[in-house]
């Protein structure tokens, strides 16, 4: 609400001022001032110098970002490719940095040298091949390699080895949760189509299928640390994204299509929550949601808990009007606690085969006895004649 009122009155200003200008320029006629279109050298000094300065706003806006808002950058990476992905980015961003300082600089530079002047005559200058081919192959040999880097890096990434020892999981996206699938046992997920979605069975898994019936579905995903994990991704109704941020893993679900993502990931929970650099980051959001709690006792409403870490998964595509709430915690375990808390989930065949035993069971029509079923008509009849007196 007071960014409106902020963006109403800031509009209104610059309608005054539009309007104080008019009626400025109103008041300016009949008196002698140079009204020409054709710049003077004072206005193309003007102009040079403002080139400058802008030169220097956009410099210091980049370093007074990265100061303000550097820290703000997700570090150590969860999983075994995330150093692979990191590197790549800050390789791509020095190159950019070193390239844009200088290529900036020359342009304002250029811009001012040669700012128009009375006494100056353009030069008429066709072209230079030696100049053309410096410019045209230096781009083309640094593009080329940052390209072949990170094509490099992706299809490592990217690559999933069939015979490696991995956990087969699948990540379920709709408007507006995540559900997962453990593959079971024997590591295959049963088929699925969302034809088949009914009751209990959120997730249209195919209950006939040999290889869903050990398939396990739970609302929280835990993952073993040190075991690749093999995420198998649909999507229920449009299109999501499944976003890892701590483990640099992104994957588009889409309707239709099954995709995928292998990672491994290689810190806990709780190892991750001992992280200096996590503990600064969880220490900065408790100072602000200390804040807010202050704000929060006076007005008389209950203060928020303080912040612990968890890593999540979060839905990257603007998925409709709660996309911002589409999220699931994950818990990284180690391989003794992530089989412990496996172990007594119950599969979706079992529960769908309950579901329906309880749905018959409330089905089959109940014998009552007659003299029981006489009373009840009888109250009926005497609720039904007050009803009428009244
Ligand atoms: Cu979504």
């Amino acid at each position: 609400m007071t960014t409106l009122l902020v963006l109403i009155v800031l509009v209104l200003l610059s309608v005054a001022v539009w309007q104080m200008t008019k009626i400025f320029d109103l008041t300016q006629v009949g008196r002698k001032c140079d009204d020409s279109q054709v710049a003077t050298d004072n206005d193309n000094n003007v102009q040079g110098y403002l080139m400058f300065g802008f030169l220097a706003f956009l410099n210091i806006f980049i370093i007074f970002g990265l100061l303000k808002w550097g820290h703000l950058v997700l570090t150590n990476p969860a999983s075994e490719h995330g150093a692979d992905y990191d590197n790549l980015m800050w390789i791509s961003f020095a190159i950019i940095f070193f390239v844009q300082t200088i290529t900036q600089a020359l342009l304002h530079y250029f811009a001012f040298k040669y700012r128009g002047n009375k006494d100056r005559k353009a030069l008429y200058y066709a072209d230079n091949d030696k100049l053309e081919f410096i410019w045209t192959i230096i781009p083309v040999i640094v593009l080329a390699g940052l390209i072949l880097y990170g094509l490099y890096t992706w299809t490592n990434i990217m690559f999933i080895d069939e015979d490696e020892d991995t956990i087969v999981i699948e990540l379920y996206a709709k408007q507006f949760s995540w559900e997962a699938r453990y593959a079971g046992e024997d590591n295959v997920l049963g088929k699925a189509n969302v034809r088949l979605i009914e009751g209990i069975n959120t997730m249209g898994v195919d209950v006939n299928d040999p290889n869903a019936q050990d398939d396990i579905a739970v609302s929280e995903l835990h993952i073993p640390k040190g075991k690749k994990v093999h995420f198998k991704f649909r999507s229920q109704d449009v299109l999501h994204s499944a976003y890892m941020p701590h483990f640099r893993a992104q994957m588009n679900c889409v309707p239709g299509m099954v995709t995928e993502f292998a990672f491994k990931p290689i810190m806990t929970t709780d190892e991750m929550r001992q992280d200096a650099k996590m503990q600064e980051k969880v220490a900065t959001i408790n100072k602000i949601r200390a804040k807010k709690s202050a704000q929060l006792v006076a007005e008389g409403k209950t203060p928020l808990d303080p912040y612990t870490f968890d890593y999540l998964l979060l839905c990257n595509k603007i998925c409709g009007a709660s996309h911002y709430n589409m999220q699931m915690k994950i818990v990284v375990d180690t391989p003794q606690d992530f089989q412990a808390w496996l172990k007594d989930k119950g599969t979706i065949v079992n529960a769908v085969k309950e579901e329906k035993a309880k749905a018959n069971a409330e089905a089959t029509p109940v014998v009552v006895p007659v003299a029981k079923k006489a009373d009840t008509t009888v109250v009926a009849e005497v609720v039904d004649t007050t009803v009428v007196k009244k």
